[in-house]
């Protein structure tokens, strides 16, 4: 009793941040998008194009009418959106299996099979998460848009991934600048299907939960340099695991390929050792490729660093996930 005392009186301390206790809570973060979702910059390919645009807004409305225990709304996608992903399908699908890691390719190739991965068809949120769940537990929710650091990494504490439902303009099918399915969907998702990656993945999560802005933005910059653009290493190669990695042709070979090449006066990416503690403070540029790459010795190598460096934070209590309540529990103080 004396310790649920002083736990309540821990976590209404206004210096802690408020988080999400149960996944139903997630409603809450999810419609608190940094761009409202459908509104597009006027750089945006598809600035110009009024069905593009009344399309985006009525995948915002799916996203943001999401309730957190129905199942994922099915997308019906138009012919042409069908056609956007077979031609990133097709630009990636031999530089995966070149460049990707092992875990990413065994996944690729089991969702294929489960999940309606395929050149022709858009897999959805619901068939994706009915497999995940089997095999780490991890899910996907549908988002409109970008979230904050706190928000989004808020999800992973939970194994859930807020993941938006909308496909690039067609006019660039090898570029976007924001997030859309062929990133999540080619990128992240077939990497939650590894134990490793997504203990990782939610350990991240759990240490950002009521952490400081300051600790929430080392987790944010952690992130970006493994769950975006990790490489870790197989059999003396460099392999990739990141997401923005793995849904970019033209950064997934300029990460992995032939690192020092003899004599090659090219501007090479500097490559690093994973650790935590360098990538939480590791600033880095969000148009142009990565000047410098983490590189783990292995999925299970980044999470117990990661592990490590977030037992290190300073937080008043410490947070874990019940999966079978879907619910945080907050520990004794430490
Ligand atoms: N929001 N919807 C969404 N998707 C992301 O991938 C994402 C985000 N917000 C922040 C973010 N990624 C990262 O850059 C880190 O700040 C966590
Ligand atoms: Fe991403």
């Amino acid at each position: 009793l004396e310790s649920m005392t002083t736990k309540a009186m821990i976590l209404d301390e206004k210096d802690v941040n408020w988080f999400p206790r149960h996944l139903s809570e997630l409603d809450l973060i999810a419609n608190r998008t940094l761009d409202a979702g459908a509104d597009l910059e006027s750089d945006h390919p598809g600035f110009n194009d009024q069905v593009y645009r009344d399309r985006r807004g009525e995948l915002a409305t799916v996203a943001q009418e999401y309730v957190w225990n129905e199942s994922i709304p099915r997308i019906d996608y138009t012919k042409d959106e069908v056609a956007t992903w077979a031609a990133v399908w097709d630009r990636m699908e031999g530089l995966l299996e070149k460049h990707a890691c092992s875990e990413y390719k065994s996944s690729f190739e089991a969702m294929k099979k489960h999940c309606g991965y395929s050149r022709e068809n858009i897999p959805q949120q619901q068939d994706i998460t009915d497999y995940l769940r089997d095999k780490t537990g991890f899910r996907m929710r549908p988002v409109a848009g970008l979230l904050s650091s706190r928000d989004f990494l808020a999800g992973l504490a939970f194994r859930t991934f807020f993941s938006t439902q909308y496909i690039r303009h067609h006019s660039m099918p090898l570029y976007t600048p924001e997030p859309d399915i062929c990133h999540e969907l080619l990128g992240h998702a077939p990497m939650f299907a590894d134990q490793d990656f997504a203990d990782f993945s939610q350990e991240i999560g759990l240490a950002s939960l009521g952490a400081s802005d300051e600790d929430v933005q080392k987790l944010a910059w952690c992130y970006w340099h493994s769950v975006e653009f990790g490489l870790c290493k197989e059999d003396g190669e460099y392999k990739a695991y990141g997401a923005g990695l793995l849904s970019s042709f033209g950064e997934l070979e300029y990460a992995c390929a032939d690192h020092r090449p003899a004599g090659g006066t090219e501007e090479r990416p500097e490559l690093k050792p994973w650790d935590p503690a360098v990538a939480g403070v590791q600033e880095f540029p969000i148009t142009t490729y990565q000047p410098i790459y983490f590189v783990a010795e292995s999925l299970n190598d980044a999470k117990s660093k990661m592990r490590s460096f977030c037992e290190g934070l300073k937080k008043p209590f410490l947070s874990r996930h019940n999966p079978n309540t879907d619910s945080i529990w907050v520990d004794r103080p430490v």
